[in-house]
């Protein structure tokens, strides 16, 4: 460690310093400080201060006496301290995010001239902040809603962001509903419950009375709207931008997202219980695995119509509300980015960062989407009562490229810009505006004819027929689960106008949801529904994102042990699954010291109280007699191992372990291994006669494998366990 700078992080930044992508970084040096010993105590005007305890007092004998308002360090501090928070985000107020570098592998020449779209050699800086939409800063990270997924690239043309989000779809089609929608889903007015929830009946009130949401409710009851990890969720810009070609030809497009690691949620009752047991889940997600080396990648997608083709569809392609289906307008994946550096400081990295639609390069350009429109001015307004009309020039915003015009003062205006005129023209010629050789953002030439009116375009007012796409072409296990969110959801709007009438909506999208949701909420079953298209589409379901290859690199194992454990099992588990960049966390009956049967021992990073299953991926654990009877014995033991199960978790056991994880599961239809062969059932990898050689430390990651660890990385790779619930069996939560 030097300085309070983890060294894992400097290696990183180091590294990137000498690279393109370290532009950014290079740019934010000028403004960063390290905090070391050398440093002494002054106040922001830079004299040393000798004290950091006590107020200027005007002191009797015994010490004490009223304090003095003359003391400067001390009203310097309080004051300071007084006006620490600034306003949190209206919406998308807890996030988190990282640095990175984006690069297209494949030029996108056909359709644009902007060379962070064309340029193979180019890396661009890039800084991502993900976020939940409803709750507030302090709010937890694994509630049921839309995650953001906002980038800025720090290109040489200027800043570009894709301010997106985990869904394609979006709640509303005209941007002036946006307040209406925002407050209908945050806390309600009277009693500001509940925190960081759809489930209440302004929401659905509000959805009942906006047809056009009906698509994107589905999404947010999907298991989209409960990621294991911001690093497994798509990204997708959602409203239809236009990219130019050099030739002067223009595209509609739509930007997307995919994460290497595959598309994976969590499963709802771990996501309810996270909430309480680890608010921070997925923010330290992001920080362990960057910290960790195992860093995120996403590849970069277009979807593209050319300008032509634009009422070519039953669907309007500006209307948010829509996606433009694969197998009509299948996504070019041309770039790749990765993030691969944490923050330095959460507040004037992540807390001020101001994305803003608007920001666009040469070679990108917006189209007449109505709620992009709305969002090109919602997003430059906000930075000005969160941040103050200067906020460009804050360190994490500032362009990497030059920055010069005559925007002049403003509450706190950082550059000072030398020179005798802030007008043009000027007699002096000073910083005219650029020609479009040299790089000037001209606007497509786009001819428009109309009349002034407030309307929508006939197409906009199909309201179900991609809602019923979406639900068509969902797995049976997601099917499920969106039964489920509803059912939640619904018993929790007390107003039976709400649940009721809701039921009814339902039924505009299939007749069976709407009966099974009614039965369970207890709301009136409809008599009939909207007649189902039938049709399906690719991409909609999460399940065809699998991930690039079966990997547990970042996956959570937790290696449960008490005193007398097998630690050939132990250590060989270990050795694996960090040679795998699995993250292995050993549990303990303790957290002091654990002594194995053979007399080595191991300090647990938690035990059992203060850790718990929602917070890792798989679970392991080794025999040995006395660890197991222990672990027999610990009532939280054994609902570890139920709830991992429930929670459809890989579960590896050898020895003794077999017999535990039996009896503590307790299903006939689940079996175990009987001899020294690995065995597999229903996710439960067992081994019961353990032969140290066949603990292997390099695992092939491989389905069909024979060996123990082959088989318990494998079933780890492929997330959870689905069949347990197809069959019914995840009930012991
Ligand atoms: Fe936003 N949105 N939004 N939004 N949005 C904001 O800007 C707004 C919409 C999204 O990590 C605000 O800086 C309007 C769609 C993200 O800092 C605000 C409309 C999508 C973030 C705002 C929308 C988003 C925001 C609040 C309808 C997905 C967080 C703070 C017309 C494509 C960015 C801020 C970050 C933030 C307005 C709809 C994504 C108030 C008016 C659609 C990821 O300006």
């Amino acid at each position: 460690m030097s300085g309070l700078v983890p060294e894992s992080v400097q290696k990183v930044a180091h590294a990137a310093l000498g690279s393109r992508e370290g532009d950014k970084l290079k740019d934010l040096a000028h403004d960063t400080k390290d905090t070391t010993n050398k440093d002494r105590l002054t106040t922001d005007y830079g004299v040393k201060q000798g004290t950091a305890d006590d107020w200027l007092k005007v002191v009797s004998k015994d010490k004490t006496g009223p304090m003095l308002l003359e003391d400067p360090f001390a009203r310097e501090r309080i004051m300071r301290f007084d006006h620490e928070r600034i306003p949190e985000r209206v919406v998308h107020a807890r996030g988190s995010g990282a640095f990175g570098k984006f690069r297209v592998f494949e030029s996108a020449e056909d359709l644009t001239f902007a060379p962070v779209l064309t340029d193979t050699s180019r890396e661009t800086p890039v800084f991502v902040r993900f976020s939940t939409v409803v709750g507030s800063r302090g709010s937890a990270d694994t509630v049921r809603d839309v995650r953001g997924f906002a980038v800025k690239f720090y290109t040489d043309e200027g800043n570009w962001d894709i301010v997106g989000n985990n869904i394609p779809v979006f709640f509303i089609q005209d941007a002036i509903k946006f307040p209406d929608v925002i407050h209908a889903v945050k806390p309600e007015p009277h009693n500001e419950v509940p925190q960081a929830q759809t489930a209440h009946n302004n929401f659905w009130d509000f959805e009942f009375n906006h047809t056009e949401s009906t698509h994107m409710f589905m999404w947010a009851m999907s298991d989209r709207a409960i990621p294991r990890s911001f690093r497994m969720m798509q990204g997708f810009g959602v409203n239809t931008f236009t990219l130019i070609n050099a030739k002067g030809e223009r595209h509609f497009v739509k930007f997307t997202w995919t994460p290497e690691l595959g598309v994976h949620s969590l499963v709802w009752d771990e996501a309810l219980k996270l909430a309480g047991q680890d608010p921070d889940f997925h923010r330290k997600d992001l920080w362990e695995a960057i910290a960790n080396g195992v860093y995120p990648k996403w590849k970069f997608g277009i979807q593209a119509i050319p300008e032509a083709d634009e009422h070519k569809f039953d669907f309007d392609i500006l209307d948010a509300t829509k996606v433009w289906p694969e197998d009509l307008v299948p996504t070019r994946y041309i770039g790749e980015m990765e993030l691969n550096r944490n923050p330095d400081e959460f507040f004037t990295q992540v807390e001020q960062i101001a994305f803003c639609t608007s920001h666009i390069v040469p070679g990108i350009g917006f189209s007449d989407d109505p709620l992009l429109q709305g969002r090109n001015f919602s997003y430059f307004d906000t930075q000005i009562s969160r941040l103050g009309i200067n906020f460009q020039e804050l360190p994490i915003n500032r362009p990497i490229c030059p920055v010069m015009n005559f925007n002049r003062d403003g509450a706190l205006r950082h550059t000072i810009t030398r020179g005798t005129v802030n007008y043009w023209p000027n007699r002096f010629e000073v910083c005219p505006p650029a020609s479009k050789e040299e790089g000037a953002y001209v606007e497509y030439a786009q001819k428009i004819a109309g009349i002034k009116a407030r309307m929508r375009s006939d197409k906009f007012k199909d309201h179900f027929s991609q809602a019923q796409l979406f639900w068509n072409s969902m797995s049976a296990v997601e099917k499920r689960h969106i039964i489920n969110a509803f059912a939640f959801e619904l018993d929790h709007c007390e107003d039976p106008v709400v649940f009721g009438r809701m039921v009814q909506r339902l039924a505009d999208i299939d007749l069976n949801l709407a009966e099974t949701v009614a039965e369970l909420v207890g709301g009136e079953a409809p008599k009939q529904g909207r007649p189902n298209h039938g049709r399906r589409a690719r991409a909609l379901s999460q399940t065809e994102f699998p991930g690039s290859a079966p990997t547990i690199a970042s996956r959570r194992v937790a290696i449960l042990i008490a005193d007398g454990y097998d630690h050939v099992a132990y250590s060989a588990a270990y050795a694996a699954l960090s040679s795998a960049l699995a993250v292995p966390l050993v549990v303990g009956t303790k957290r002091s010291k654990v002594t194995a049967a053979n007399g080595s021992s191991t300090q647990p990073h938690h035990h059992l109280e203060g850790f718990r299953s929602t917070m890792v991926d798989a679970v392991f654990i080794p025999g040995g007699a006395k660890s197991v009877e222990a672990l027999a014995k610990n009532g939280r033991a054994l609902h570890w191992i139920r709830e991992a199960f429930g929670h459809l978790k890989t579960i590896g056991a050898t020895g003794e372990a077999v017999d535990l994880v039996q009896g503590a599961i307790a299903l006939p239809s689940v079996s175990v291994s009987s001899s020294g062969d690995a065995h597999e059932s229903y996710g439960i990898v067992t081994l019961k006669d353990l032969r140290p050689e066949s603990l292997t430390e390099a695992v092939t990651i491989a389905k069909g494998s024979a060996g123990f660890m082959e088989k318990f990385f494998y079933g780890i790779s492929q997330h959870r366990c689905w069949d347990r619930e197809l069959d019914g069996l995840n009930t012991l939560v």
